[in-house]
Protein backbone atom coordinates (compact mmCIF):
# COMPACT_ATOMS: atom_id res chain seq x y z
CA UNK A 1 0.00 0.00 0.00
CA UNK A 2 1.25 3.32 -0.79
CA UNK A 3 2.27 5.93 1.63
CA UNK A 4 -0.18 8.24 2.08
CA UNK A 5 -0.08 12.03 2.21
CA UNK A 6 -2.98 14.44 3.48
CA UNK A 7 -2.44 17.93 2.56
CA UNK A 8 -4.29 21.03 1.15
CA UNK A 9 -3.03 21.78 -2.66
CA UNK A 10 -2.55 25.04 -1.91
CA UNK A 11 -0.27 24.13 0.88
CA UNK A 12 3.39 25.44 0.98
CA UNK A 13 4.20 22.71 3.63
CA UNK A 14 2.45 19.94 1.47
CA UNK A 15 3.96 21.46 -1.75
CA UNK A 16 7.54 20.40 0.19
CA UNK A 17 6.79 16.82 0.70
CA UNK A 18 4.79 16.18 -2.46
CA UNK A 19 7.62 17.58 -4.61
CA UNK A 20 10.49 15.65 -2.63
CA UNK A 21 8.87 12.86 -3.30
CA UNK A 22 8.80 12.76 -6.77
CA UNK A 23 11.80 13.88 -7.04
CA UNK A 24 12.94 10.65 -4.61
CA UNK A 25 10.94 8.53 -6.85
CA UNK A 26 8.69 7.50 -3.62
CA UNK A 27 5.04 6.75 -4.21
CA UNK A 28 2.61 8.33 -2.39
CA UNK A 29 -1.00 8.55 -2.38
CA UNK A 30 -2.31 12.47 -1.92
CA UNK A 31 -5.34 12.57 -0.21
CA UNK A 32 -6.92 16.43 -0.28
CA UNK A 33 -8.10 18.31 2.68
CA UNK A 34 -9.61 21.72 2.41
CA UNK A 35 -8.17 23.88 4.94
CA UNK A 36 -10.59 26.26 4.22
CA UNK A 37 -13.23 24.30 5.26
CA UNK A 38 -11.57 23.42 8.39
CA UNK A 39 -10.94 19.76 7.03
CA UNK A 40 -7.09 19.55 9.75
CA UNK A 41 -9.59 20.25 12.91
CA UNK A 42 -12.16 17.56 12.42
CA UNK A 43 -11.91 14.76 15.06
CA UNK A 44 -10.67 12.59 12.70
CA UNK A 45 -7.89 14.42 11.25
CA UNK A 46 -6.49 15.34 15.14
CA UNK A 47 -5.94 11.89 15.81
CA UNK A 48 -3.15 11.92 13.07
CA UNK A 49 -1.75 15.60 14.53
CA UNK A 50 -3.51 16.86 17.53
CA UNK A 51 -1.84 20.22 16.38
CA UNK A 52 -4.05 20.66 13.31
CA UNK A 53 -2.03 21.46 10.77
CA UNK A 54 -1.12 19.29 7.82
CA UNK A 55 0.56 18.02 5.82
CA UNK A 56 0.64 14.54 7.72
CA UNK A 57 2.10 11.08 6.51
CA UNK A 58 0.76 7.74 7.26
CA UNK A 59 2.45 4.53 6.32
CA UNK A 60 0.66 1.79 7.46
CA UNK A 61 -0.01 2.15 11.30
CA UNK A 62 3.21 4.81 11.25
CA UNK A 63 1.43 8.49 11.33
CA UNK A 64 4.00 11.22 11.10
CA UNK A 65 3.79 14.96 11.10
CA UNK A 66 5.99 17.60 10.06
CA UNK A 67 7.39 18.44 6.77
CA UNK A 68 10.58 17.87 7.16
CA UNK A 69 10.81 15.53 9.12
CA UNK A 70 8.40 12.93 6.52
CA UNK A 71 10.72 14.16 3.71
CA UNK A 72 13.77 12.64 6.03
CA UNK A 73 11.48 9.56 6.23
CA UNK A 74 10.80 9.04 2.56
CA UNK A 75 14.43 9.96 1.86
CA UNK A 76 15.42 7.13 4.18
CA UNK A 77 12.39 4.55 2.89
CA UNK A 78 13.80 4.77 -0.96
CA UNK A 79 17.72 5.23 0.04
CA UNK A 80 17.81 8.79 -1.60
CA UNK A 81 20.81 10.83 -1.51
CA UNK A 82 18.99 13.78 -1.26
CA UNK A 83 19.19 13.59 2.82
CA UNK A 84 23.30 13.62 1.54
CA UNK A 85 25.68 11.68 0.63
CA UNK A 86 28.11 11.78 3.33
CA UNK A 87 28.14 12.64 7.09
CA UNK A 88 29.18 16.27 6.04
CA UNK A 89 26.80 16.63 3.16
CA UNK A 90 23.90 14.91 5.61
CA UNK A 91 24.61 17.19 8.29
CA UNK A 92 24.97 20.44 6.39
CA UNK A 93 21.23 19.46 4.79
CA UNK A 94 19.55 18.76 8.52
CA UNK A 95 21.65 22.05 9.30
CA UNK A 96 19.96 24.11 6.78
CA UNK A 97 16.77 22.21 7.46
CA UNK A 98 16.61 23.39 11.07
CA UNK A 99 17.54 26.80 10.09
CA UNK A 100 14.99 27.25 7.86
CA UNK A 101 12.09 25.96 10.94
CA UNK A 102 13.84 27.80 13.60
CA UNK A 103 14.53 31.36 11.60
CA UNK A 104 13.07 31.51 8.10
CA UNK A 105 9.72 29.86 7.32
CA UNK A 106 8.49 30.80 10.34
CA UNK A 107 8.03 34.38 9.34
CA UNK A 108 6.81 33.92 6.33
CA UNK A 109 4.16 31.42 7.98
CA UNK A 110 3.76 34.70 10.09
CA UNK A 111 3.34 36.82 7.60
CA UNK A 112 0.60 34.39 5.72
CA UNK A 113 -1.12 34.36 8.78
CA UNK A 114 -1.59 38.02 9.01
CA UNK A 115 -1.98 39.07 5.38
CA UNK A 116 -4.06 36.36 3.91
CA UNK A 117 -5.66 34.22 6.63
CA UNK A 118 -6.73 37.11 8.46
CA UNK A 119 -8.02 38.70 4.84
CA UNK A 120 -10.13 35.27 4.63
CA UNK A 121 -11.63 36.06 7.81
CA UNK A 122 -12.24 39.76 7.16
CA UNK A 123 -9.97 41.19 10.03
CA UNK A 124 -7.20 43.30 9.34
CA UNK A 125 -3.01 42.49 9.47
CA UNK A 126 -1.69 43.41 12.42
CA UNK A 127 1.24 46.01 10.61
CA UNK A 128 4.07 45.58 13.50
CA UNK A 129 3.64 41.46 13.33
CA UNK A 130 4.09 42.18 9.52
CA UNK A 131 7.14 44.38 9.97
CA UNK A 132 9.14 41.68 12.49
CA UNK A 133 8.37 38.78 10.05
CA UNK A 134 10.04 41.26 7.27
CA UNK A 135 12.82 42.43 9.18
CA UNK A 136 13.95 38.61 10.09
CA UNK A 137 13.37 37.85 6.72
CA UNK A 138 15.80 40.41 5.35
CA UNK A 139 18.20 39.38 8.08
CA UNK A 140 18.32 35.66 7.70
CA UNK A 141 18.03 36.54 3.22
CA UNK A 142 20.80 38.30 3.29
CA UNK A 143 22.68 35.80 4.68
CA UNK A 144 21.16 32.96 2.24
CA UNK A 145 21.81 35.42 -0.20
CA UNK A 146 25.36 35.40 0.17
CA UNK A 147 25.47 31.98 0.62
CA UNK A 148 23.79 31.23 -2.45
CA UNK A 149 26.28 33.59 -4.79
CA UNK A 150 28.83 31.07 -4.58
CA UNK A 151 26.60 27.62 -4.63
CA UNK A 152 23.90 26.76 -7.17
CA UNK A 153 22.17 24.90 -4.53
CA UNK A 154 22.10 24.98 -0.46
CA UNK A 155 24.60 21.87 -0.20
CA UNK A 156 27.11 20.32 -2.29
CA UNK A 157 26.17 21.80 -5.54
CA UNK A 158 23.31 19.28 -6.68
CA UNK A 159 19.74 19.04 -5.37
CA UNK A 160 18.61 18.35 -1.55
CA UNK A 161 15.99 18.29 0.78
CA UNK A 162 17.56 20.91 2.24
CA UNK A 163 16.26 23.11 -0.84
CA UNK A 164 12.98 22.11 -0.40
CA UNK A 165 12.49 23.28 2.96
CA UNK A 166 14.12 26.37 2.18
CA UNK A 167 12.33 27.06 -0.96
CA UNK A 168 9.25 26.45 1.03
CA UNK A 169 8.23 30.74 1.58
CA UNK A 170 8.41 31.18 -1.83
CA UNK A 171 5.22 29.79 -2.26
CA UNK A 172 3.25 32.45 -1.48
CA UNK A 173 5.36 35.59 -1.47
CA UNK A 174 3.87 36.71 -4.91
CA UNK A 175 0.44 36.97 -2.31
CA UNK A 176 2.50 37.69 0.94
CA UNK A 177 4.93 40.10 -0.44
CA UNK A 178 7.51 38.86 1.82
CA UNK A 179 10.70 40.74 0.57
CA UNK A 180 12.53 37.74 -1.07
CA UNK A 181 12.88 39.55 -4.74
CA UNK A 182 15.21 41.80 -2.80
CA UNK A 183 17.83 39.16 -3.13
CA UNK A 184 19.12 38.56 -6.72
CA UNK A 185 21.23 35.21 -6.22
CA UNK A 186 17.45 33.81 -3.86
CA UNK A 187 15.64 34.86 -7.06
CA UNK A 188 18.00 33.04 -9.72
CA UNK A 189 18.14 30.03 -6.98
CA UNK A 190 14.51 30.17 -7.27
CA UNK A 191 14.06 29.91 -10.98
CA UNK A 192 16.98 27.11 -11.28
CA UNK A 193 14.87 24.97 -8.81
CA UNK A 194 11.37 25.82 -11.06
CA UNK A 195 13.87 25.08 -14.31
CA UNK A 196 15.41 22.16 -13.08
CA UNK A 197 13.12 20.45 -10.52
CA UNK A 198 9.22 19.62 -12.99
CA UNK A 199 8.02 18.27 -9.51
CA UNK A 200 8.55 22.12 -8.26
CA UNK A 201 7.40 23.71 -10.83
CA UNK A 202 4.32 21.47 -11.03
CA UNK A 203 3.15 22.22 -7.53
CA UNK A 204 4.08 25.84 -7.48
CA UNK A 205 0.92 26.14 -10.38
CA UNK A 206 -1.12 23.88 -7.94
CA UNK A 207 -0.54 26.05 -5.38
CA UNK A 208 -0.82 29.06 -7.31
CA UNK A 209 -4.21 27.72 -8.32
CA UNK A 210 -5.37 26.67 -5.62
CA UNK A 211 -4.41 30.03 -3.16
CA UNK A 212 -5.66 32.54 -6.15
CA UNK A 213 -8.90 30.40 -7.01
CA UNK A 214 -9.63 30.73 -3.40
CA UNK A 215 -9.03 34.65 -3.50
CA UNK A 216 -11.13 35.23 -6.52
CA UNK A 217 -14.35 32.69 -5.26
CA UNK A 218 -13.98 35.18 -1.77
CA UNK A 219 -13.71 38.43 -3.64
CA UNK A 220 -10.53 39.52 -2.67
CA UNK A 221 -7.98 41.54 -3.90
CA UNK A 222 -4.57 42.07 -2.54
N1 LIG B 1 5.96 22.98 10.53
C1 LIG B 1 4.84 22.36 9.85
C2 LIG B 1 3.93 23.46 9.32
C3 LIG B 1 2.61 22.92 8.89
C4 LIG B 1 1.63 24.03 8.54
O1 LIG B 1 1.79 25.21 8.95
N2 LIG B 1 0.59 23.64 7.82
C5 LIG B 1 -0.45 24.57 7.42
C6 LIG B 1 -0.60 24.58 5.89
S1 LIG B 1 0.88 25.12 5.09
C7 LIG B 1 -1.79 24.07 7.98
O2 LIG B 1 -2.08 22.90 7.93
N3 LIG B 1 -2.62 24.98 8.50
C8 LIG B 1 -3.93 24.64 8.98
C9 LIG B 1 -4.35 25.48 10.15
O3 LIG B 1 -3.57 26.34 10.60
O4 LIG B 1 -5.48 25.29 10.58
C10 LIG B 1 5.35 21.47 8.71
O5 LIG B 1 6.46 21.72 8.24
O6 LIG B 1 4.67 20.51 8.31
Amino acid sequence: MAIKIYGDPGSGSRRRVTAAAAAMGVDIDIVDIDLFKGESHTPEFLELNPHGLSPVMVDGDFVLYESAAINLYLAEKAGSDLAGRTTRERFEVLQWMFWSGEQWRVFATLTFDEVLAKRFMGQPADESIVKLAADKIRAAAAVLDTHLAKHDYLVGDRLTLADFDVAGPFSQNERTKIPLNEFPNLVAWQQRLLATVPAWAATKREVDDRIDGALGAAGIKL
